[in-house]
């Protein structure tokens, strides 16, 4: 388990006494809101993972009045962190033996609770495009030209996609002010960088942040020529210097790349630890954000005329279009 640094130590310790108090922390839930999920009622399980000890739900919650919305819950096992696997165990009289047999012995552990956190995330209200995407289903390859993207993707994109507010909110501050973990704020080559909610923030080895770049109208790597040059350098550059300062991890342990398909059609970039399997690392999905700078240094049209390959899931109304349009 990569270290983390002294910087970071003095920060979690900061947030875990604004936790004790009942302070500012941004996961809390404010005095006197409503529950986010109050009367949860489970309406099916998306996917669930022993593996990586996660699961999907989709449930119905209590809205506004007595209407009910739907909510996509996320639960996930936190990841161990070095500083506490010492208070875990040492003493610990909630270690109960299981079995034992010559030198093999298995135990149950039941931590303290606050050793026991399970990172939680709640879309709500849920579409059923947010239901949908995390509904484990086949997957079929497209290779999509740069007519294809023209004439099928991007009237798709322009029909309906996520809502980008989120991405909005942190632009203009309206949201996760708190979280900027820097900020370049020049309207043509600017952009904030701030943990992706996918990571807790409590150890380096599942680093995970998303630069959000400031131009807007950018929607994906389609829409990328040579002018944006200075904008992707100065997101790499910029980048990696701010995560090496703030969290110790230097750049040639960073994988930085763009998502095509992304779900969110604002351009951003994730930096993410070397020696974390992300989600959407796979080869169809992630654009090393160095390629897509050299390929627009080749060839400035590069991502309108090139053909990229992308995943779809069985019931995307995209894979349709393709069938339709006899693509695939
Ligand atoms: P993407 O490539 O558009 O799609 O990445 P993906 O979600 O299918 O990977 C968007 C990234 O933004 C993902 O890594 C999300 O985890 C992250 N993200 C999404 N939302 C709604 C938020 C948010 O509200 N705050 C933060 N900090 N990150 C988010």
């Amino acid at each position: 388990m990569s270290p983390i640094t002294m910087a970071e130590r003095g920060e979690k310790r900061k947030r875990e006494s604004e936790a004790e108090n009942g302070g500012a922390g941004d996961s809390e839930t404010p005095a006197g809101a409503e529950h986010p999920l109050a009367g949860f009622k489970l309406q099916s399980i998306l996917r669930e993972s022993a593996r990586d000890k996660t699961i999907f739900l989709h449930g119905q919650v209590s809205g506004d009045g007595k209407s009910t919305e739907d909510a996509v819950v996320i639960l996930e096992r936190a990841p161990f962190q070095a500083e506490t696997v010492t208070r875990l165990l040492g003493n610990n009289p909630e270690l109960k033996l299981q079995l034992k047999n010559d030198i093999y012995s298995v135990y149950h552990l039941n931590p303290p609770p606050e050793l026991n956190e399970m990172k939680t995330t709640i879309i709500r209200p849920a579409t059923e495009k947010h239901i949908k995407k995390y509904v484990r289903q086949e997957l079929y390859l497209i290779q999509e030209t740069g007519e294809d993207y023209k004439n099928i993707t991007l009237p798709f994109i322009e029909s309906g996609s996520f809502s980008i507010k989120w991405v909005y909110n942190i632009l203009e501050k309206k949201a996760e002010e708190d979280r900027i973990v820097h900020e370049n704020p020049d309207p043509a080559i600017g952009f904030i960088l701030l943990p992706d909610f996918k990571w807790n923030q409590k150890q380096v080895d599942d680093l995970y942040l998303i630069a959000i770049s400031h131009p807007r109208g950018i929607k994906s790597l389609r829409d990328l020529n040579e002018d944006h040059l200075p904008l992707l350098k100065n997101i790499q550059q910029e980048g990696q210097a701010a995560i090496l300062k703030k969290y110790g991890v230097k750049g040639n342990q960073l994988r930085i790349y763009l998502h095509y398909q992304p779900s969110y059609y604002h351009l951003h970039v994730h930096f993410v630890a070397l020696g974390h399997e992300a989600p959407g690392i796979t080869v169809e999905r992630a654009h090393l954000l160095s390629d897509v700078i050299q390929n627009l240094e080749l060839d400035s049209q590069y991502y309108t005329k090139c053909t990229l390959t992308y995943a779809l899931r069985a019931d995307e109304p995209l894979l349709q279009k393709f069938k339709e349009a006899g693509k695939c």
